[in-house]
């Protein structure tokens, strides 16, 4: 159905303690392996204005101003990957919000051990993707695959 296109994008984010640690070819690397592909990709040390609209939802949690902080403590990198079904098979590639929930294989039951530094962050729905993927990257910075004559495994 047209929920399930190929073209389906979510929005990535190694955040600062996965880039200090040198995650950042890992991750790549699982989601490349896996047959997505990268259509954005930038290090970026993110704006506490657009931390405050990314994480919107979260703004009246008791650990909001700590994340906005952990977040901005160093560059993060930012990407956009597509695929089909991208949103829901990249949550279940990085796991449960606690690391201490996420099964080993994924990323953060690979790597991390603190809810306050799980390593990445991944879009939670396709409406969120669309928001995310647009408060992040300008439309060119985005690549279209579509328009390019290459084929294709998926
Ligand atoms: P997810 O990142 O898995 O979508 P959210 O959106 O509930 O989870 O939380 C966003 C981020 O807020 C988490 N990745 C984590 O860094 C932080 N966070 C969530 N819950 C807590 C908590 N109980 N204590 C500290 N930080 C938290």
């Amino acid at each position: 159905g047209a929920d399930r296109k190929p073209s389906e994008r979510t929005f990535l984010a190694v955040k600062p303690d996965g880039v200090q640690r040198k995650l950042v070819g890992e991750i790549v690397r699982r989601f490349e392996k896996r047959g997505f592909k990268l259509v954005g990709l930038k290090l970026v040390k993110a704006s506490e204005d657009v931390l405050r609209e990314h994480y919107w939802d979260l703004r009246n949690k008791p650990f909001f101003s700590r994340l906005i902080s952990y977040m901005s403590s160093g560059p993060v990198v930012a990407m956009v990957w597509q695929g089909l079904d991208v949103v829901k098979t990249a949550r279940k590639m990085l796991g449960e919000t606690n690391p201490a929930d996420s099964l080993p294989g994924t990323i953060r039951g690979d790597f991390c051990v603190e809810v306050g530094k799980n390593v990445i962050h991944g879009s939670d729905s396709m409406e969120s993707a669309m928001k995310e993927i647009s408060l992040w990257f300008g439309q060119n910075e985005l690549h279209r695959w579509e328009s390019c004559s290459t084929s294709w495994i998926y």
